[in-house]
């Protein structure tokens, strides 16, 4: 425990820069030592020593050896004091020329004069200790570091202002109280006094339990924006599906040819549909073949169309619906599903009145891939059956969008769902309590109260050197 105390109060040094050529390079110091170690590797033209520079300035100057005087680079050099800063502590900032070589060597001058290399994502693991950021919030910022399109992007920097934390917290504060209108109750020795205030508190726990429900729901949502939405064109042989994704990437993709069974495996590509990412894939048509390549094939689209989040259900308008349109309807079942006709400019050999019985749905597309009329319909269903369409409404509030956090929410809910079986049949305050210990504890683990060091560790292990 004090091995690692003290670990903590080391100064630390990285690159802060990807790796590889750029116009700038960054290495980072944090630590009470980060200014004596600029004291002996920077000169400032202009004199004085970074140790005595004010507060969140810049200046320009060379790092040298120390003692030798060699010039390495001409960098400037930023100097941020305690507590405003991104760690809490003392930072100082080396903007250097973007080459591997100037940077390695001026991050060797700083371990040289006291500094230990630091870990990954240690700087912001300090700013989580130091109290800067909960834990939730660290991870917001691994999330900005990775996202992959606008969406994941709005959602983690909405996840590191603090709404999603803020939300958490007063669910943990309303377990406070809770737990010592519990306390009081058990005090009390009176009947009367007791039965009153059981009835308000399993009021309280029931609310309670409908705020986290509400936060829990927001999941499917938040971890479709977060990593894109899963969408997988599935139907028949020959309806159009690789045409369609070909319309939709607006890249010639994948081979369309008007033989049947042309697409013998699954084909995945990325697009963006207002701002979401979306994982397109085209499948195999599905149906009984016997060969072995095509049966594998469909073998895999049937596994894709299982974790889709949205199936884009097709069939052919020039012919007629088919059993096998049914059946593989059927595999959509239960699924968000966009019902598409396609070949459109063709003559129609079935109404949409026949598609709107046959699918049981009023919401039938019809387009023509090949003259791309219809996609925008296309893209706007695959929006509006993922997360609601609109991405400024989408991501308004508090959202869930992290697997571990989901997890503990659903623990916590157990917690009190729990807690509320007990009060249900015969109020027992002491066993609520520890049901509510439990539902607050692991509301803890997501603002990181109640995270130990293995999950500390699993999360900034994931963190590049340098942030
Ligand atoms: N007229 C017309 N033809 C289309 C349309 N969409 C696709 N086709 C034609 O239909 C044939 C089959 O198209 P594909 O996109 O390969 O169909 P698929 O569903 O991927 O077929 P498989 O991979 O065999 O399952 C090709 O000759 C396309 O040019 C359309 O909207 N109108
Ligand atoms: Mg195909």
């Amino acid at each position: 425990m004090t091995m690692h105390a003290d670990r903590n109060n080391d100064t630390i040094a990285a690159i802060s820069t990807p790796s590889g050529q750029g116009g700038i390079g960054i290495v980072r110091l944090s630590g009470k030592g980060s200014f004596q170690v600029a004291d002996r590797i920077f000169t400032s033209p202009k004199g004085g020593r970074p140790s005595g520079y004010p507060s969140h300035s810049i200046r320009f100057g060379h790092i040298r050896i120390p003692d030798k005087g060699d010039i390495v680079d001409e960098v400037l050099l930023a100097v941020m004091r305690a507590p405003g800063t991104y760690t809490s502590e003392d930072v100082v900032e080396v903007n250097c020329h973007g080459g591997p070589v100037p940077l390695r060597t001026i991050l060797k001058l700083c371990l040289d004069q006291g500094a230990r290399l630091a870990e990954p994502g240690e700087f912001t693991k300090r700013a989580f200790l130091n109290g800067r950021m909960d834990l939730s919030q660290a991870e917001a910022v691994l999330d900005m570091i990775r996202s992959e399109s606008e969406a994941a992007q709005r959602l983690a920097a909405q996840q590191l202002k603090g709404v999603f934390s803020e939300k958490i917290r007063g669910l943990r504060d309303r377990i406070i109280r809770i737990l010592s209108d519990i306390e009081l109750a058990i005090d009390f020795t009176e009947e009367d006094v007791q039965f009153a205030s059981s009835g308000k508190i399993t009021r309280d726990i029931k609310n309670l339990r409908r705020s986290v429900k509400e936060v829990l729901d927001t999941s499917g949502k938040g971890m479709i924006l977060r990593r894109g939405i899963k969408a997988v064109i599935c139907g028949r042989p020959n309806v159009g599906k690789s045409s369609l994704m070909n319309a939709l990437l607006r890249h010639d993709r994948v081979i369309v040819t008007p033989v049947a069974g042309t697409t013998r495996d699954v084909i995945e590509e990325s697009m963006d549909i207002s701002g979401v990412m979306v994982r397109l894939s085209d499948t195999a048509g599905i149906i009984g073949t016997r060969d072995r390549v095509g049966m594998e094939g469909v073998k895999r689209s049937r596994q894709k169309l299982l974790e889709a989040d949205v199936a884009v259900f097709m069939v052919d308008a020039s012919r007629p619906l088919s059993g096998e349109d049914r059946r593989i309807y059927g595999m959509v079942r239960g699924k968000r599903t966009v019902v598409v006709i396609n070949k459109i400019d063709l003559p129609r050999a079935f109404d949409v009145k026949d598609a709107v019985k046959a699918f049981e749905t009023n919401d039938v597309l019809e387009v023509s891939a090949l003259r791309g009329r219809g996609l925008d319909k296309i893209e706007a269903a695959i929006a509006e059956r993922s997360f609601g369409g609109d991405m400024d409404i989408a991501i308004e509030g508090p959202i869930v969008s992290n697997l571990r956090h989901k997890t503990a929410l659903e623990k916590a809910l157990e917690g009190i769902e729990r807690g509320i079986e007990v009060t249900d049949k015969n109020y027992n305050g002491e066993l609520l309590s520890s049901d509510l210990n439990e539902a607050f504890y692991r509301l803890g683990l997501i603002t990181g109260e109640s995270a130990g060091d293995d999950v500390l560790d699993s999360i900034f292990s994931q963190f590049c050197i340098g942030k």
